[in-house]
């Protein structure tokens, strides 16, 4: 037995509500948010999908096949609800036909196991392929990389040039077109370091060294951010990544000696304190700072990790 009654009172309901003037209201508002979300487009607005870097296309190349993968889903299902609703709907004159008997297709079990796994499959090689190329230099170069240890505090970010001895606070200047290997950690709560046109966040952790390699195409400023909320001060924790040409790189780096104070362990424990701050520079630190920052927070398991990282020093 069909209860038509109490169906028919229920989508009544729903198109009256849909027809009148709540329901335009609302209709109205959720075009406006589409359009607007539409018109933000994929231009240089949304960083991720303006890549200045080979790291940063690799990674937007998994996302776009990330996001075609999901449409393979998402778009037949949607195609199928509306469909189905149409088609199957209990009015009077439906010439659907009716199974109530119906237990299993092969066809459908096929298409509902098979598409996942070849879906899986092929997001996995593309991902796992990426991941291990991502833990070297982007791109085959003779160039010797520039190594920049960078410490995320309460809130600021220190930057460490162990090749140049010299450090920055808040801004990190790279030679462009040279692959830059970023080791992490942090002395405050975990963070997140972040510059989406040259790549995906790493996260800076206590008494870890984590590995980020990235490099930039050009000169320019990179916006870079935490990523990962820490506190009060959090929204301040924003850096500039500033490519320049190798020459001027290297005339930075002799400015700097010359100009900048040194960053003595005093004033490294000043930044350590919560506080947010402006960008600075320091014509050379304590050589043993990061290590002693990785060992203070208890790194003693990350030991293989830190003789590399010694080597690279001496
Ligand atoms: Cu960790």
């Amino acid at each position: 037995m069909k209860e038509p009654t109490v169906q028919n009172d229920v989508s009544k309901r729903f198109r009256r509500f849909l027809c009148g003037r709540r329901g335009r209201g609302l209709a109205v508002c959720w075009s406006f948010l589409l359009v607007a979300f539409a018109a933000t487009g994929c231009g240089p607005g949304v960083m991720v999908f303006s890549p200045a870097g080979p790291v940063a296309r690799m990674e937007q190349r998994l996302i776009i096949i990330s996001m075609i993968l999901t449409a393979v889903v998402v778009i037949p299902v949607l195609i199928l609800l509306w469909y189905i609703v149409r088609r199957y709907r209990d009015v009077p004159d439906n010439t659907a036909p009716y199974h109530p008997e119906w237990s299993e297709s092969r066809t459908l079990e096929v298409l509902w196991w098979g598409v996942p796994i070849v879906i899986i499959a092929i997001l996995g090689v593309f991902t796992a392929r990426d991941t291990f190329a991502l833990t070297r230099p982007p791109e085959p170069t003779t160039t010797t990389p520039l190594t920049v240890e960078v410490t995320s505090l309460d809130w600021k970010w220190l930057f460490e040039y162990p090749g140049q001895n010299v450090a920055t606070v808040n801004y990190c200047k790279i030679p462009a077109n040279r692959p830059v290997q970023f080791v992490l950690t942090s002395d405050a709560p975990m963070n997140s370091f972040w510059v989406p046109q040259l790549g995906g966040q790493e996260y800076t952790m206590p008494g870890m060294a984590m590995k980020l390699w990235l490099q930039a195409d050009h000169p320019g400023t990179y916006y870079g951010r935490g990523a990962n909320f820490s506190g009060e001060g959090f929204a301040n924790m924003t850096f500039h990544v500033i490519a320049v040409p190798e020459s001027q790189f290297d005339a930075w780096v002799k400015g700097v000696k010359k100009t900048a104070p040194p960053l003595t362990e005093a004033t490294y424990n000043h930044l350590v304190q919560p506080s947010v701050e402006k960008e600075m520079t320091f014509s050379s630190y304590p050589p043993s700072l990061f290590t002693d920052t990785i060992r203070k927070e208890g790194g003693m398991y990350m030991k293989r990790d830190l003789t590399v990282i010694h080597e690279k020093e001496s």
